[in-house]
């Protein structure tokens, strides 16, 4: 019986580590998953930078780009980045990808990504919306990438999070973005998980306490 509760304590505790670790709503938001994804066109190395019709997880109102292996710029995570402004620009046409998500109305959420743009001077401009929550940044920061966080509140059962470009010319540079994640805060199986793992530890050193008397 001891043995078993010892077992249930450190089991407990095993799942609330890993729950707490940052469970992301969003899947391939590091752009590290091409797999089943076919280039349907790239410039300069065959390696460096690719189009694609279609990305695990996400999808988009146009091509998705991806580079890799340090292209231009260091991926913040990974290998890969996106950059919004694919190839090639149709007239008139917005660039955007979005991706959708379980999430539970009035649960409190955390967007996190990580965005730079690719030219010093450029009027690069970009736009994220999920839920209530919408935000444009212009002109942001060039050569070191800018981490953002945002909180919001779930609206409905599911959500959608976009990434839609805004610069003038909606020409195929723009702003790369990594690390694409929504994490809800708190996690409520970490919290039940946690109390568990306390009633657990309770009973442990109860039992040992009676076995000392
Ligand atoms: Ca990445
Ligand atoms: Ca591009
Ligand atoms: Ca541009």
């Amino acid at each position: 019986m001891k043995i078993f509760r010892k077992l249930v304590s450190a089991t407990l505790l095993t799942a609330i580590i890993s729950t707490t670790a940052h469970a992301t709503l969003i899947e391939n938001g590091s752009f590290e998953n091409i797999a089943g994804s076919t280039a349907i066109g790239g410039y300069g190395s065959s390696s460096s930078w690719q189009i694609y019709s279609s990305l695990p997880s996400w999808e988009a109102s146009q091509n998705m780009e991806v580079w890799t292996n340090d292209f231009i710029v260091p991926a913040y995570d990974g290998n890969n980045v996106l950059e919004l402004n694919a190839h090639p620009a149709s007239a008139g046409g917005i660039f955007s990808i979005y991706q959708s998500f379980e999430t539970v109305v009035g649960q409190e959420y955390e967007l996190f990504f990580a965005g730079r743009k690719r030219h010093a001077n450029s009027d690069e401009a970009f736009m994220i919306s999920v839920a209530g929550l919408t935000d444009s940044i212009f002109n942001q920061a060039w050569g070191t990438w800018t981490e953002y966080s945002y909180s919001f509140s779930a609206t409905s059962a599911l959500s959608t999070l976009t990434f839609t470009s805004l610069d003038g010319g909606r020409d195929t540079t723009g702003n790369i973005f990594d690390a694409i994640s929504v994490t809800s805060v708190p996690e409520p199986d970490s919290i039940a998980l946690f109390l568990l793992g306390c009633v657990g530890l309770g009973f442990q050193r109860k039992s040992q306490n009676s076995v000392m008397k």
